[in-house]
C-alpha cells in the first residue's frame, strides 16, 4: 500500500451533471376535438395512438397531463409547434412549459 495520502478534493470529479428537465403539459379546453388533440400528441410527441388518447383524456378529464420530459429548448420548441398546429387549424389548444421541481 502506498503512504501518499490523497484528500478526497484532489481528486477530479466526472463532469456528468445532467441539465434540468422541463415539462411539456397539455391544457384541456372545450372546443378542441378530441382527435385533433390525439393527432397532434402523436406527429409532435411520437407517441402510439394509445398514449396520445390516454393523455388527451387525462387532460380532458382533469384540465391539464404531462405529455412528456424534455431540456428546456426541447420542451419549448415542442409546446410551441404542437400549439401552432391547433392554432392553423383554428383551435384554441394549448401547451405549455414549466421546470421539472
Ligand atoms: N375537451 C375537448 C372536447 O371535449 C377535448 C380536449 C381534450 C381538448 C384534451 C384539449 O387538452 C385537451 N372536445
Amino acid at each position: 500500500m502506498s503512504d501518499i495520502d490523497v484528500k478526497p478534493e484532489t481528486i477530479a470529479k466526472p463532469k456528468t451533471k445532467r441539465p434540468p428537465l422541463h415539462k411539456v403539459i397539455l391544457l384541456n379546453d372545450d372546443y378542441t376535438p378530441r382527435e385533433f388533440v390525439v393527432v397532434v400528441l402523436k406527429a409532435v410527441f411520437h407517441t402510439t395512438e394509445d398514449q396520445a388518447y390516454d393523455i388527451m383524456l387525462t387532460a380532458h378529464q382533469r384540465g391539464a397531463c404531462v405529455v412528456a420530459v424534455f431540456t428546456r429548448e426541447i420542451a419549448e420548441t415542442k409546446a410551441t409547434e404542437a400549439t401552432d398546429l391547433g392554432r392553423r387549424a383554428g383551435h384554441p389548444l394549448t401547451f405549455t412549459t414549466e421546470p421539472e421541481e
